[in-house]
C-alpha cells in the first residue's frame, strides 16, 4: 500500500503566517504537512547540520542571505518553476545570482518601532535615525534579537557595515551594544515585546513593526533618517529532500498570486514577490524609503557572513554594558 504523501517544511517567517501555509496547503492538496518554525540563522545551521541525512524538504521564509549561504554550500536544490514569469525581476535575480538554488517570495525595510507611551513615560525623546540609538539616554531601553540566530539581526549587521563602512559600522554596533536590554533568538520579538509593553525600541522589519500598530498596540514605526537595508525573504528546497515532488508542488504554489495573498490574513505586510497578489494599504511603502543598495551577493556568500558574526561575537557582544 503506497504511504500518503508528506511533505516537511522549514519555515522562518512569523509563526502564525507559518501555520497558515502549512494548513492552507495541505487542505489545497491532500498532502499532509509537517511544518518546524525556526529564525533564519538557526534554520540555516540546522540545514547543514542535516546535511548527511537531510530531514527537511522545502524552506520557506526568513531573510535572503543565508538561503544564499546554503545555496552556495550546495545545501539547497535548484528548481526553475513554471511560476517565475509571474515574479517581479528582484524575485527572480536572487534566484539568477544562486544557480536556482532560492528565490524571492516578499521584501522588506529593516528600520525599527517604539512603544509610544513607554517612551513618553521615561521622558525620552523621539528617535527618528539609527544613531538616535546609541545615545546615553537609551540605556536599557534598546532590543534587537541575535545576528547568529536572527536574520533580522543579521541584515542589521549588515546594513550597519553597507551603510557606515565596516569601521563606524562596528562602532554603531558596539556603541549600541551599551543601551541593549537583551538580544533576543526571534527578530520580532523586540517589537513584540514593546507592543507588550515589556520594551520600549525594537529593532526589526518595519512590517512587523506595523503588524503590532495594526493590532492595536502603541507602537510608532520609523524608517532610519541615514537610510537602511532591506531582506528579500527567500524559499529554497532542501538538497536530497526525501519528498522532491511535494516539495516542488509546495515551491509553485507559495508563489502563486493566492498563496502571497494569504500573507494579509496574519498581518505580514512585506511586499510580495508575486506581481498578482494584494498588498495593503498599511504596508510600508518601499518605493517613499531611503533603501541602500543592498549588496546580496555579498553578505549572503558564506565567506562574509561567517566573518561579519565572528567579529560581532569577538568584539560586540563580549563588551561590557
Ligand atoms: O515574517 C516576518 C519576518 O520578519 O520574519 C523573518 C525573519 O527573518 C524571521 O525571524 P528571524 O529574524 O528571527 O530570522 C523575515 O524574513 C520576515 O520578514
Amino acid at each position: 500500500m503506497a504511504s500518503a504523501a508528506k511533505l516537511t517544511f522549514y519555515c522562518s517567517a512569523q509563526e502564525d503566517w507559518c501555520q497558515l501555509m502549512a494548513n492552507k496547503f495541505q487542505d489545497a492538496t491532500g498532502i499532509k504537512v509537517n511544518m518546524t518554525r525556526k529564525s533564519s540563522g538557526e534554520t540555516f545551521a540546522q540545514v547543514k547540520a542535516e546535511s548527511a541525512n537531510p530531514k527537511g524538504d522545502v524552506w520557506w521564509g526568513g531573510t535572503g542571505d543565508p538561503h544564499l549561504q546554503a545555496a552556495e554550500e550546495d545545501l539547497t536544490e535548484p528548481y526553475v518553476s513554471p511560476m517565475r514569469s509571474e515574479l517581479n525581476d528582484w524575485a527572480i535575480s536572487q534566484a539568477t545570482s544562486a544557480g536556482d538554488k532560492t528565490i524571492g517570495i516578499y521584501s522588506g525595510a529593516l528600520g525599527y518601532g517604539y512603544n509610544e507611551d513607554l517612551l513618553k513615560a521615561n521622558n525620552l525623546p523621539a528617535p527618528s535615525c539609527w544613531k538616535d540609538l546609541t545615545k546615553p539616554e537609551y540605556k536599557g531601553f534598546v532590543q534587537m534579537a541575535n545576528p547568529n540566530s536572527s536574520g533580522t539581526a543579521y541584515t542589521t549587521l549588515a546594513t550597519m557595515v553597507q551603510l557606515f563602512g565596516e569601521d563606524e559600522g562596528f562602532q554603531f554596533m558596539k556603541d549600541l551594544h551599551k543601551n541593549i536590554n537583551q538580544y533576543t533568538k526571534s527578530g520580532s520579538a523586540p517589537i513584540k515585546a514593546a507592543g507588550r509593553g515589556e520594551n520600549t525600541v525594537g529593532i526589526v522589519f518595519m512590517h512587523d513593526a506595523v503588524k503590532q500598530a495594526v493590532s492595536g498596540f502603541p507602537i510608532k514605526v520609523v524608517a532610519p533618517c541615514e537610510g537602511t537595508g532591506y531582506e528579500i525573504g527567500s524559499m529554497s528546497i532542501i538538497k536530497g529532500a526525501r519528498n522532491m515532488d511535494e516539495a516542488k508542488k509546495f515551491y509553485d504554489w507559495a508563489l502563486s498570486a493566492d498563496a502571497q495573498t494569504l500573507a494579509l490574513d496574519v498581518k505580514a505586510y512585506q511586499v510580495p514577490s508575486n506581481k498578482g497578489a494584494k498588498t495593503s494599504p498599511s504596508a510600508p511603502d518601499l518605493s517613499s524609503i531611503k533603501l541602500i543598495d543592498y549588496d546580496f551577493k555579498k553578505y549572503g556568500s558564506s565567506a562574509e557572513r561567517k566573518r561579519l558574526l565572528k567579529k560581532w561575537d569577538d568584539e560586540v557582544s563580549t563588551l561590557p554594558q
